[in-house]
């Protein structure tokens, strides 16, 4: 089946200097102030992908501004870049501009995937707002799996890949079943793995 309407995929939309820039961002907030770590889950589970967030906290299943589940910290501010690079991504997968300037988003989640970890179908629906996410991928190329009934759409993520989910897309089920070990270019800076950032609007305000 094609692609649900407002979902748009963007292959090689960033650049590979981006990404590397990216990727060194990625590694600095996974070593701040709060670190990056597998999510445990409140049934017990822990979540195969190593997750880090900027500007809001997510803990399964609200936003926080620390992490309480973690070390008590506050989580790293969400610089002035990433929203650009955001209003960037929304103009270029929608073209309207007034949509692409008015989007503000205040939290990302960084996924570290190793080639054995794994996304299960969930619904992105913590956030108090119906803004478009916008997601980035760098490293390995995946198997992106998106619907909400069978048959699903899986679609390849490789690096530098932009997806942007809004309007009746943003709140489909969606997964990543599979990461193609080795398949990422070490030139991006990041030596093994894929590393996926999302980009969201928490609608919790200041
Ligand atoms: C569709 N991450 O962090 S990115 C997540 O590759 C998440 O790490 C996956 O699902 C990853 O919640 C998928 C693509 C994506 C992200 C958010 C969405 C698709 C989405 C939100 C709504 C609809
Ligand atoms: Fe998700």
């Amino acid at each position: 089946p094609p692609l649900p309407p407002g979902a748009v995929h963007l292959p090689g939309w960033l650049p590979l200097e981006r990404q590397r820039e990216l990727v060194a961002a990625c590694r600095a907030w996974a070593v701040g102030p709060v670190p990056i770590r597998h999510t445990r889950l409140p049934n017990g589970g822990v979540m195969s992908v190593r997750t880090v967030c900027v500007g809001w906290h997510w803990q399964p299943y609200r936003y926080t501004r620390t992490a309480d589940d973690v070390n008590g910290r506050r989580v790293a501010e969400f610089p002035d870049w990433l929203v650009a690079l955001g209003r960037r991504a929304l103009l270029d997968a929608y073209g309207d501009e007034a949509a692409a300037s008015a989007y503000a988003p205040d939290a990302a989640l960084v996924n570290h995937y190793d080639g054995q970890a794994r996304m299960g179908m969930h619904q992105d629906k913590d956030e108090r707002s119906s803004a478009p996410v916008v997601s980035l991928s760098i490293g390995d190329t995946c198997v992106f799996r998106v619907g909400n009934t069978r048959p699903y759409t899986d679609v390849e993520l490789a690096s530098g890949d932009l997806f942007v989910f809004g309007g009746p897309s943003r709140f489909i089920y969606h997964g990543v079943p599979k990461v193609l070990e080795g398949t990422g270019d070490p030139a991006t800076g990041l030596a093994s793995g894929r590393l996926n950032i999302t980009l969201r609007v928490t609608g919790l305000g200041d």
